[in-house]
């Protein structure tokens, strides 16, 4: 697409196309700080539960140079550290061309970076530790934010197997249990899909692929949940 931000610079600001107020606040920062670039809105994210880079930016987005972070919440800190871009295009995090083969494109310890895509702008979502969680029960319903209205050829919905600890093991493709598989969904800016899990207690992570329709692009989401 014309307005990729892995190639074009983002140099417009439109507040109709933002999320939520959070959102309006983190670009009314950066121009706060001189720079005309504000969020993509060309691409999704999961937002609830928040995928790691859209969480950093919703809590932090409008007051990410914030020193308490690294105490209140060290794995955006250090995300916000090693790249803000990951934050700002927090949408952004896909691979072009996969031909469906996920495990094949996404190596073991990157998969919440997308196999280290868009060149390592995202890598720090693979780092280990007590990333913030979104509370979930057994049944949640997941919601996918997408400003460009791709559409899905599909969903997997994965989440960590019972036992694996996320703050402490670097995620595998054999950590995860496949919990939902969906059709199509048509080109609309919210999807919101029913998972239903059993036997998880404490953290986990819920592994979203989203292959968009409007060309081969595959999207990759680490949502940290709690189901105690
Ligand atoms: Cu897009």
């Amino acid at each position: 697409m014309n307005n990729d931000p892995a190639t074009t610079p983002v140099t417009t600001s439109d507040p109709r196309r933002t999320l939520t107020r959070t959102a309006v606040l983190g670009a009314v920062a950066l121009l706060g700080v001189g720079l005309s670039a504000v969020p993509a809105s060309a691409h999704g994210s999961i937002v609830d539960p928040a995928a790691r880079a859209y969480g950093c930016f919703e809590r932090w987005g409008s007051d990410h140079l914030n020193p308490d972070m690294a105490q209140e919440d060290p794995m955006c800190w250090q995300a916000w550290q090693a790249d803000p871009n990951a934050m700002w295009n927090w949408n952004g995090l896909y691979r072009d061309n996969v031909g469906g083969d996920h495990r094949g494109a996404v190596p073991d310890g990157t998969l919440c970076s997308g196999g280290q895509t868009q060149n390592g702008r995202y890598n720090a979502m693979d780092t280990v530790g007590a990333w913030e969680t979104t509370p979930v029960g057994d049944d949640f319903t997941l919601h996918l934010h997408d400003g460009a209205r791709h559409g899905a050829d599909y969903f997997q919905v994965y989440v960590t197997r019972e036992g694996f600890d996320p703050t402490t093991q670097a995620l595998g493709w054999g950590d995860l249990e496949l919990v939902e598989e969906t059709g199509s969904y048509p080109t609309v800016e919210d999807i919101w899909i029913d998972v239903s899990v059993s036997g998880r207690t404490g953290h986990h992570i819920v592994y979203t692929v989203w292959q968009a329709s409007h060309m081969d692009q595959s999207y990759y989401f680490c949502s940290d949940v709690d189901f105690s």
